[in-house]
């Protein structure tokens, strides 16, 4: 096996694990779930059934299952057999779910044992095997002795497809290869300045980028041991805070934190770094995490597309709320103004991004990458930013339509078409206004058709099924009509001002 040569990322978490030795690596409260002296066989091992399987090179693997260590060297041994990995939000219902079988076209999919018929009656290809959250389940029938060796990957192959909701259509396969994945894990590496002595407290899921890149493949490649929570309980989070000395989180993680007893200086104190992302940490919310344990949040900035793109300070540098930072080395970000030109410092505009990080565009959606990518390479985030001439990077506004509740993205778009095509229903707009614990909250304003009764609890019964629960409105409020400037477009921005408080 040739490691230093293979672009394949896997090769690159088992040179550091054959360094960091006997180890743990996920550690589930006092038992080690994994060493690193183990890493090498069991993800062998794996990858032989996945081969045995059907898994060919390339080939994708559909993964819809509860967080767990088996999880993890699931993803792993698909890295390693050089499938393409597609996770999936264990949250999405079979309607979603069926559209992610059908585009990823995968040769093996993996459920929960609870979802196996269902599932079943799903799938147009591939085989379906099963893992429970206790590590049983057929994918772990029949598992070769005989591991297989890592594969060859080139730096442009697929590492993994994520599916990410946009404002128009259905969701888009965002495909990372190795070198994305690998170059943004490096670049975090060094600049958090990941050991081999940390101890990563996870709290996150490992279905998006957030929990399954950045948390788990710094420790990864540090050979740092993993503190692994399936769930999130504060107390047991900051009970874990005297061994551990990272956190990454969301911002209701940090604000569910800041509310739990316990959280003192004296209890954060071996503690180095708390990173948060994937949402606006609000600069309050930062200042009272400060107030409580004497240590200010590092905030990132990043995207399923690109992984991270800006960082606040380590070590050199404030960390400033209410900021992003500053682009990651070898990321070049650029600010578009509403005219189309470049703006100057300070100046409002929608952040593109190019780098290595940067994804190689959707899956089978040609025509959708070439209208998000630019032909020098900037991809368009979306975000509205400013910059100033430091270089230093605040989000100002999102030119999307966007609502982020608990650090998960939810389009507008999506629940509106649902609500849309309910008997009854004239029209619907969807917004997000202010959630004191997820940030935002869905709230839904619905037009009946004329001489239509249509009820909250009725429509929130009729997309239950359709939707996943995180998506469902909170509130689904029926007016008599919604507001249009004179373009008759809907205001949206007066129904967030008219329903602000709402949520609160
Ligand atoms: C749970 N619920 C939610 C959410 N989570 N509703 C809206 N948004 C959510 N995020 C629902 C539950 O179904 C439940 O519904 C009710 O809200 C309360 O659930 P609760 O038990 O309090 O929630 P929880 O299980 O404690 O979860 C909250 C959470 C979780 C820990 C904040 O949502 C979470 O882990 N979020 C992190 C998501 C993440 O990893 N994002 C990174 C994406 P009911 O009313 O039925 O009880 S990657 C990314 O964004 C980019 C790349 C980046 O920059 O990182
Ligand atoms: P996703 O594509 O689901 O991974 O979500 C990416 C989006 O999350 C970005 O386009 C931003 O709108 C948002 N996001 C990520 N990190 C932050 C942050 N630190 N502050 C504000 N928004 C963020």
């Amino acid at each position: 096996m040739h490691l230093a040569t293979n672009a394949n990322i896997f090769a690159h978490f088992l040179s550091a694990a054959q360094r960091a030795g006997p180890k743990p690596f996920l550690i589930e409260g006092g038992t080690t779930a994994l060493s690193f002296a183990d890493l090498d066989s069991r993800t062998g091992e794996l990858a032989a059934r996945l081969r045995a399987l059907g898994g060919q090179v390339g080939d994708r693997i559909v993964v819809q299952v509860e967080k767990s260590p088996e999880n993890v060297l699931l993803y792993l041994a698909a890295l390693r057999a050089g499938m393409v990995y597609v996770p999936l939000n264990t949250a999405y219902t079979s309607a979603e779910l069926a559209y992610f079988l059908e585009n990823a076209e995968p040769s093996v999919v993996v459920c929960r044992p609870s979802d196996e018929g269902e599932v079943r009656g799903l799938m147009q290809s591939g085989v379906l095997v099963t893992l429970g959250s206790d590590g049983t389940g057929s994918l772990l029938d029949d598992v070769p002795v005989q591991a297989l060796p890592v594969e060859q990957r080139a730096p442009s192959d697929l590492a993994a497809i994520l599916y990410t909701s946009g404002t128009t259509g259905r969701s888009k396969g965002a495909m990372l290869t190795h070198a994305n994945l690998l170059s943004n894990a490096l670049t975090l590496k060094e600049l958090w300045g990941w050991q081999s002595h940390d101890v990563l407290i996870h709290i996150l899921p490992i279905y998006h980028v957030h929990g399954l890149f950045v948390a788990l493949h710094g420790a990864l490649l540090a050979g740092a041991s993993v503190l692994f929570h399936r769930g999130f309980d504060p107390a047991a989070v900051i009970a874990d805070f005297a061994r551990a000395s990272l956190l990454m989180g969301v911002p209701t993680h940090y604000t569910r934190l800041t509310d739990t007893p316990g959280l003192t200086p004296a209890a954060a104190k071996r503690m180095r770094l708390f990173i948060s992302g994937s949402a606006p940490l609000l600069a309050e919310a930062h200042e009272r995490f400060a107030a409580k344990t004497g240590q200010r949040i590092l905030e990132r900035y990043g995207m399923t597309e690109t992984g991270m793109i800006t960082s606040n300070p380590y070590r050199c540098g404030e960390r400033v709320a209410g900021t992003v930072g500053y682009p990651l080395p070898g990321v070049e970000v650029r600010i578009r103004g509403e005219r189309g030109g470049l703006v100057g410092a300070g100046e409002p505009g929608v952040l593109e991004v190019r780098g290595a990080n940067v994804f190689a565009g959707y899956w089978r959606m040609p025509e959708k990458t070439a209208e998000e990518i630019r032909a020098d390479g900037y991809f368009i985030t979306g975000d509205v930013a400013t910059q100033e001439v430091d270089g230093r990077v605040t989000l100002v506004g999102r030119a999307k339509d966007l609502i982020i509740a608990g650090g998960l993205n939810i389009y507008p778009k999506e629940i509106e078409e649902a609500i849309d095509a309910l008997p009854g229903v004239e029209e619907s707009a969807v917004i997000g206004v202010p959630h004191s614990d997820m940030g935002e909250g869905v709230v839904a304003v619905v037009v009946a058709e004329k001489g239509a009764a249509l009820s909250e609890d009725g429509i929130l019964a009729a997309i239950s099924g359709q939707l996943a629960r995180f998506k469902q409105p909170r509130r689904v409020l029926v007016v008599g009509s919604l507001p249009r400037n004179a373009m008759g477009k809907v205001q949206k921005a007066a129904l967030r001002a008219e329903y602000a408080g709402l949520l609160i």
